[in-house]
C-alpha cells in the first residue's frame, strides 16, 4: 500500500545519503530502522536537519533543466517546517529574500516550508517570489501594461484588494494560504526586493527606455521530494544569467517586446530582416542588462561563463560515478547557443531521480 510505497522510497533515500556522507553500514540501517517504524505507525518521513539539506542540494543537483548545477554543494537551506500560519510563512519567505540578497553578493538560498504530510498546508500562490505585475490593454486603443506571465496571477492579486500603480514594473506581493483558507497578501518592503536599472555602457538610448529588473530569481511553485516526503512550498533562488533577463524577459514577443525599441535606441535599420536588427539588438540589450548588474554590484553569470561552469559540473559527476540528467532543449542559452559547448553535447539524457524539485498543480480555488 501507500506506506509500503513510502518506506521504500525513504530507505532508498537514505542509503543514498548515508553513501554521499560516509555513514557506515551500522548508523544507516539504524536510522533506516527509525523512519520505517514511523512510516509503521502512519506517520511520514520526516528528514532531520542534515537529511533535509542534503537532500536539497541534491535535488538542485539533480535538476536536469538547470545550467547552473556547478555550485549545488553551496545551497543554504532554511529549516521551516515549523511555520503554521500565514503570516509567520510570509516573515520566512521576507528573510529569505534578506538571506538571498546580502547586499547584491547573491546566495543561493532555499526555504523549506511544512510537508505535506504536516496538516498545515502552506502554500504559495507566487510563481516568483520577485516579479512585476501584469496588465491586459483596459480596451482595444490602449497599451497594455507590466509583464504578461503575471496577468492571471495579477488579476488574482486585485481580487485579494491589492493595488498596484498599473505601470510596467510592479513589484507584486506575496500570496500565501494556510489550512485551506483563502489565501492572503503581504507587501514586500523594497529594501528586501532590489532591483537594477538597466543601461548600457555606450548607448544612452537603452537607459532612457526605463527598463529595470529585480536582482534575485526566487522560484516558489515547485515542490521538494526527498525520501518519498513533499514538500509543495520550498522557494529557492540563485542568481540571474543575463539571457533569463536580456533575451527572454525583454526579447520575448510576449512577454516585454522590447527588441524593436531597442533597435530603434541604436538607431538600427528596421527595413529589413537581412539587417539582422533583432539579432544586433538582442546582443546590445544582453551587454546593458551584464553592465548594469555589474554597476550596481548584484551577482549575475554571462552565459558564456555559465556553459563552462556546466561543462566542468558535468566532469566533476562523472569523477563521483554519476551521470548527469540533462535536458538539452532548456540548457542551451537563448543567445549564441551555438558558441557555447553546451550546444555541442549530442549525448544528453533526461534521468528519473530523486530528491527532486517538480512543477505541481495551482494551489486550488
Ligand atoms: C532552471 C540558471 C540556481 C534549480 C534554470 C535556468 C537557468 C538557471 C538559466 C533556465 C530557466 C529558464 O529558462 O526559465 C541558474 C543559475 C543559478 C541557479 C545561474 C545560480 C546559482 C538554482 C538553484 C536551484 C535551481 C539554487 C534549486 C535549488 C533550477 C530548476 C530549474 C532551473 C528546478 C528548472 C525550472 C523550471 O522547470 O521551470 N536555472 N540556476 N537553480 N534551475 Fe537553476
Ligand atoms: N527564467 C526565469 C527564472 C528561472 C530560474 N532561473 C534561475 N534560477 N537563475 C526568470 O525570471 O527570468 N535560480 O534559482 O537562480
Amino acid at each position: 500500500g501507500d506506506s509500503g510505497r513510502r518506506a521504500e522510497q525513504a530507505e532508498a533515500w537514505l542509503r543514498q545519503f548515508g553513501m554521499e556522507n560516509e555513514w557506515d553500514e551500522e548508523r544507516v540501517a539504524a536510522r533506516i530502522a527509525a523512519v520505517k517504524a514511523a512510516i509503521g505507525s502512519g506517520e511520514g518521513y520526516e528528514p532531520s536537519a542534515e537529511e533535509l539539506a542534503w537532500g536539497a542540494r541534491v535535488a538542485w543537483r539533480n535538476s536536469s533543466r538547470c545550467i547552473g548545477r556547478l555550485f549545488w554543494p553551496s545551497l543554504d537551506v532554511i529549516d521551516a517546517r515549523g511555520v503554521r500560519s500565514e503570516e509567520e510563512a510570509a516573515g520566512a519567505l521576507l528573510r529569505h529574500l534578506e538571506t538571498a540578497a546580502n547586499g547584491g553578493r547573491i546566495r543561493s538560498v532555499m526555504t523549506v516550508l511544512p510537508s505535506a504530510d504536516s496538516g498545515a498546508d502552506i502554500r504559495v500562490w507566487n510563481h516568483q517570489l520577485l516579479r512585476y505585475a501584469g496588465y491586459p490593454a483596459a480596451s482595444p486603443g490602449e497599451a497594455r501594461r507590466g509583464d504578461p506571465a503575471s496577468d492571471a496571477f495579477t488579476a488574482l492579486c486585485l481580487e485579494l484588494g491589492w493595488r498596484g500603480t498599473g505601470g510596467d514594473f510592479d513589484l507584486l506581493p506575496l500570496v500565501i494560504s494556510a489550512a485551506g483558507r483563502e489565501p492572503r497578501w503581504f507587501p514586500i518592503p523594497q529594501h528586501l526586493a532590489p532591483e537594477v536599472a538597466i543601461e548600457h555602457p555606450e548607448h544612452p538610448g537603452i537607459g532612457r527606455l526605463g527598463l529595470r529588473w529585480y536582482a534575485v530569481p526566487v522560484i516558489s511553485d515547485m515542490a521538494l521530494e526527498i525520501g518519498g516526503t513533499v514538500y509543495p512550498a520550498a522557494p529557492f533562488n540563485g542568481w540571474y544569467m543575463e539571457t533569463e533577463i536580456g533575451a527572454r524577459n525583454f526579447g520575448d514577443a510576449d512577454r516585454y517586446d522590447r527588441i524593436a525599441a531597442v533597435a530603434d535606441a541604436l538607431g538600427l535599420d528596421r527595413s529589413r530582416n537581412a539587417t539582422l536588427w533583432k539579432d544586433r539588438a538582442l546582443v546590445e540589450l544582453n551587454v546593458a542588462v551584464l553592465h548594469s548588474f555589474r554597476q550596481a554590484g548584484v551577482s549575475i553569470v554571462d552565459h558564456h561563463t555559465a556553459a563552462d561552469q556546466f561543462v566542468r559540473f558535468q566532469r566533476q559527476e562523472a569523477e563521483h560515478g554519476r551521470e548527469t540528467s540533462a535536458r538539452w532543449s532548456w540548457l542551451i542559452p537563448p543567445l549564441s547557443p551555438s558558441l557555447t559547448p553546451v550546444w555541442h553535447d549530442g549525448g544528453m539524457r533526461e534521468l528519473e531521480l530523486s530528491p527532486r524539485l517538480l512543477p505541481q498543480d495551482k494551489p486550488p480555488r
